[in-house]
């Protein structure tokens, strides 16, 4: 990485990642930086599975804590897993390796709102943090450090660990310097300040990390890409939820209740959120904003268009084609995109200010508009909460979006009662599914069931929940919600007997 390295006696700390991974011992608590598949060690963590391989081999236990922004790689996630390396993992993640291990029983996982992690990790309780292993895109002449792809809870993690360990990647574009805000205004209460920001451009931190040059114990330098998957091109159902979201938007603005450049937008990851943010880029709507987590390809897209002037993130999460065009004109983006701690990209109490418009995937909803987002049939988790009850509860108006089937049309999007619940009904505004949309804002339970059956669920199990919700109107226990609780649960537990939701 030459030339990245401009700090001396942080240069003389280089060394190869396998003497960094040596540094990390059986039982450690690791923060590691990355976030949604950008910014996470490259080198460090291939090198810490293979060490802890090499112990089981000889029969010696050797099993870490990883704590992490987000969502990593098959190189950070994926070998550790894969070497049953970790003990408990926190927050969130979506690695298949990974996901099978937590749903095997193998390893722990703990799924906290990503705001919370900072809070939760200077609050103690959840132990010390032993090492930090961060990937920057470089280091001043200073010894500031210059942040990579993501921002994540670095900050955090630099400012706990006893021990950090730098992954200077020199793949990430020079011209992510001056990209970032990193904000060292927080304490804990009763000392908190109010965070001075009221616009999603604004700056109210520096533009680099700062860490103790004693504290490094070593750097290691890479040059290897972010995973950069590419996500599938809308397909029609995920085109007819953007459709529909989009004409609500339109006839809020036409009711005079969103201003003409709406209000800052959240978009969560995936495939539907993808497709809703191409929607917006057709859509006729100009002069947007973002207050986000993730800058996807589609958010990448509204940038360049000039749809989305401005937009506030903590990570990136790009394809291919979208990195190509980011390095090639960093400098073009770097004043209009703002990378931030996730305690400050997610945080309450600007959601709340901005009046984020909040949009986000889920897994299933049921009838009075709780949301589940993170299990199937109420037990395997698929990836966690993420953001999206940071964002969900405090947005001015919050959207969960899905298809109305999953797997073939067997499963429910729609269901009588979820089997897990991570947004209750109360932070749920709207519901979309490529059958329309229903807007349950000042709708008491009763009619938000009428609404969401006759918008949201697809024909083939939209006569069957309507006879639950009849039926349940004339026997439940009270009429204000009205469940059959020996039933609400039915449909998963046919789909876990029989394979499909569909009765015989
Ligand atoms: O599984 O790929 O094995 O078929 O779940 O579903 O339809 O591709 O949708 O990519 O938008 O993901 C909720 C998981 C949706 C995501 C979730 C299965 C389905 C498929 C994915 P397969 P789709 P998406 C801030 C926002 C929580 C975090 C969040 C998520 C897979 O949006 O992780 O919101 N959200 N963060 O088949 C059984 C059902 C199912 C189901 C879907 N009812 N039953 N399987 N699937 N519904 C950003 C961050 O936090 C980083």
């Amino acid at each position: 990485a030459a030339g990245r390295i401009r700090h001396a006696g942080l240069a003389r700390k280089v060394v190869p990642a396998d003497a960094a991974a040596a540094l990390i011992a059986p039982g450690d608590t690791v923060g590691m930086s990355g976030f949604t598949g950008s910014g996470y060690p490259k080198a460090v963590p291939e090198a810490l599975a293979s060490r802890i391989s090499a112990a089981h081999a000889a029969g010696t236990p050797f099993r870490v804590n990883v704590w992490t922004g987000a969502s990593t790689a098959p190189e950070l996630d994926g070998v550790l897993a894969a070497a049953d390396g970790i003990d408990l993992r926190l927050p969130y993640q979506s690695d298949p390796v990974t996901r099978r291990k937590i749903n095997a029983g193998e390893m722990d996982y703990l799924d906290v709102h990503l705001s919370h992690v900072a809070q939760l990790a200077w609050e103690g309780f959840l132990g010390p943090l032993d090492v930090a292993v961060v990937e920057v895109s470089g280091i001043t002449a200073d010894g500031d450090l210059i942040p990579s792809s993501s921002v994540g809870n670095n900050k955090t993690w630099l400012d706990r660990a006893d021990r950090v360990i730098l992954e200077v990647n020199s793949w990430q574009t020079a011209d992510l310097e001056g990209l970032h805000d990193i904000y060292y205004g927080t304490a804990l209460p009763p000392d908190r300040r109010p965070i001075q920001l009221t616009a999603p451009g604004d700056r109210i931190g520096i533009p680099y990390l700062r860490c103790p040059e004693d504290k490094v114990v070593a750097v290691v330098e890479t040059s290897s890409p972010d995973r950069n998957s590419r996500l599938a091109p809308p397909d029609e159902t995920s085109r007819r939820i953007a459709g529909h979201l989009v004409e609500f938007l339109e006839h809020e603005v036409a009711r005079g209740r969103l201003p003409e450049r709406l209000l800052p937008l959240q978009s969560g990851v995936g495939n539907v959120a993808n497709a809703v943010l191409a929607g917006l880029d057709v859509s006729g709507f100009q002069g947007l904003t973002a207050f986000t987590e993730v800058i996807q390809d589609g958010m990448f897209d509204l940038l360049t268009s000039g749809t989305v002037s401005v937009a506030s993130a903590t990570a990136f999460s790009l394809g291919p084609e979208a990195v190509v065009e980011f390095h090639d004109n960093a400098a073009r983006y770097r004043d209009r995109i703002v990378l931030r701690p996730q305690e400050i990209s997610n945080h309450p109490e600007l959601v709340r200010r901005l009046g984020v418009l909040a949009m986000n995937g889920m897994i299933e909803a049921d009838i009075y508009g709780n949301v589940n987002s993170t299990h199937l049939m109420g037990s395997r988790i698929q990836n966690g909460i993420g953001g999206s009850g940071d964002f969900a509860r405090n947005a001015y108006l919050s959207f969960f979006l899905s298809p109305s089937t999953a797997k073939g049309g067997v499963i429910s999007s729609i269901v009588p009662m979820v089997s897990h619940v991570d947004h209750t009904e109360h932070d749920v505004s709207v519901l979309v599914t490529e059958q329309g949309l229903a807007d349950l804002r000042g709708l008491p339970p009763r009619k938000r069931a009428r609404a969401v059956i006759e918008h949201c669920a697809h024909p083939d199990f939209r006569p069957l929940l309507q006879d639950y919700a009849d039926r349940a109107e004339h026997r439940a226990y009270g009429r204000h919600t009205p469940h059959l609780l020996g039933e609400a649960l039915s449909w998963h537990t046919r789909f876990l007997e029989t394979g499909t939701m569909l009765p015989p």
